[in-house]
């Protein structure tokens, strides 16, 4: 047998296994593993490093248009080369509609900016805004033939926010075409009327968006979109769970037989509300919704993890700048918490916050680590066994991790478009120092030696979780 490339010297792990053993790699797939693979045009000396799966972040904002004046600060090649960095492999963001548009040319347009742009591979999840008949009637079922097989849903925000009317509608299309289902679940008047309300109070500094938006707004959502999925017997992912009692609806759906899953992200293991409380909008850099909580919040997302009622940690990358007019404080002289756009930048530093803080600190395993991260993303969208894993067969998608790499996260080692980390100061251990696609370095020792470009899309098959229980 031939390789291109052997692995040797390392430390494998999978999201059930850890062994030592060399992965051959020959066409961008693993083809081998195993001891004494013999030789290959390349020998990668992994001694003393770990040899991951890839990761693969299933929730990623990349150059969503965002309110007037409002510019993401990624854009595809921005937003791939910091996710490989961080040891990622594969990014999953967001065609979103808009209200009266076509879900097609909503693709089209997506599949614009990110051709040729991309340094890892790449997949769509779509974002319903119109739940029109013409929509759900045609061109969903269409596109989730065509490989664009989960798409989410918001029970908030302005022109995307959806009835419960319209979400029963959207999650039989989810049922009969075998769709994953993602939903924002925050509770839309409550918010409305919690924001007039603190407005009217004089109370618009950044700290006041975690008021506006409290715990019970996010559990009523997610009981209910739990109560109107089994209405209509879907599976469903709820996707960035910032607390307990929302992680708890989720719990007692499964224990109810519900094919419920959840997600959670960084910023609820390490930020809190006070992080919001900064001088002259400063907290604004920590705008995110949900809000980032209390120390009990993060306690129990954490047992979320531990327990697999989260299956997905992912960043929720959604990156805007702060010290720029197009970023956090845009809307000029709207100076409420309102007004600032939602979303913080994780997508390379979410990786090793988990290592250092779950599997460096004792909370998780290291195959959870990879569940977490990867496999459990891949199998939730219809990636696996192609991606998220290290299989004979599977696309060489690796990442080459510094387990003893000692590391003050800082804005001036990232590589993306923003110009902050909500992360600033936090010490970690353990890097990514390498990353690998398709058998390819797009990360090599802490370089980038990939090429734009290289990335792909990949279309996707049906999740066997988003199958209905019953036919
Ligand atoms: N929801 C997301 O998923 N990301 C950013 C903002 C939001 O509300
Ligand atoms: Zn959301
Ligand atoms: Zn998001
Ligand atoms: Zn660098």
């Amino acid at each position: 047998m031939t390789f291109d490339t052997i692995i040797r010297g390392g430390t494998v792990a999978t999201a059930s296994d850890t062994f030592s053993c060399e992965v051959g790699i020959a066409g961008g797939r693993i083809t081998a593993l195993g001891a004494n693979l013999g030789t290959a045009a390349e020998i990668v000396d992994a001694t003393g490093l770990l040899v991951l799966p890839g990761g693969i972040d299933s929730h990623v904002h990349i150059s969503q248009p965002s309110g007037p004046g409002i510019v993401m600060a990624d854009d595809f090649a921005s937003a791939t080369r910091s996710a490989a960095f961080g040891g990622n492999t594969m990014v999953l963001p967001f065609a979103m509609q808009q209200k009266g548009e076509s879900l097609r040319e909503v693709v089209k347009a997506y599949h614009k900016k990110a051709d040729g742009q991309c340094y890892i591979d790449v997949s769509f999840h779509l974002i319903i805004a119109d739940a029109s008949d013409a929509v759900l009637g045609q061109e969903l079922p269409a596109l989730v033939h065509d490989g664009y097989t989960s798409f989410k849903v918001f029970m908030t925000y302005e022109g995307l926010a959806l009835s419960d009317m319209e979400m029963l509608k959207v999650m039989t299309v989810a049922r009969e075409t075998g769709a994953m289902m993602m939903v924002h679940a925050e509770n839309y008047d409550a918010i409305r009327f919690l924001t007039d309300r603190l407005e009217q109070a004089g109370k618009t500094e950044t700290k006041y968006h975690g008021t506006s938006r409290p715990i019970a707004v996010e559990r009523e959502a997610t009981h209910r979109a739990i109560s109107l999925a089994e209405l209509i017997d879907v599976p469903m992912m709820i996707v960035h769970v910032s607390n307990g009692q929302a992680r708890d609806e989720i719990a007692r759906a499964r224990r109810r037989g519900l094919k419920i899953y959840g997600e959670t992200c960084p910023q609820y293991l390490m930020l809190t509300e006070k992080d919001m409380d900064g001088l002259n909008m400063e907290g604004a850099k920590y705008v995110c919704s949900p809000p980032p909580r209390d120390k009990e919040s993060q306690i129990a997302c954490w047992e979320g993890l531990q327990q697999g009622i989260f299956s997905l940690f992912s960043s929720d990358h959604c990156p805007f700048r702060y010290d720029d007019p197009q970023g956090k404080l845009a809307p000029k002289g709207k100076t409420s918490f309102r007004w600032v756009p939602n979303g913080i930048p994780g997508v390379e530093t979410r990786l090793p916050i988990l290592f250092s803080e779950g599997v460096g600190k004792g909370r998780i395993s290291l195959n959870e680590f990879v569940a977490l991260t990867a496999t459990n993303h891949a199998r939730t969208y219809g990636l696996y066994p192609k991606k998220g894993t290290i299989a004979v067969g599977a696309d060489a998608d690796i990442a080459l991790w510094d387990p003893k790499r000692e590391v003050t996260i800082s804005q001036s080692l990232m590589h993306g478009g923003t110009d902050y980390t909500p992360y600033e100061g936090i010490k970690v251990t353990g890097w990514p120092i390498s990353t690998m696609v398709r058998g390819k370095f797009v990360v090599r020792d802490g370089e980038l030696v990939g090429t734009l470009g290289a990335g792909a899309y990949v279309p996707r098959e049906k999740s066997e979780l988003a199958k209905p229980r019953t036919a």
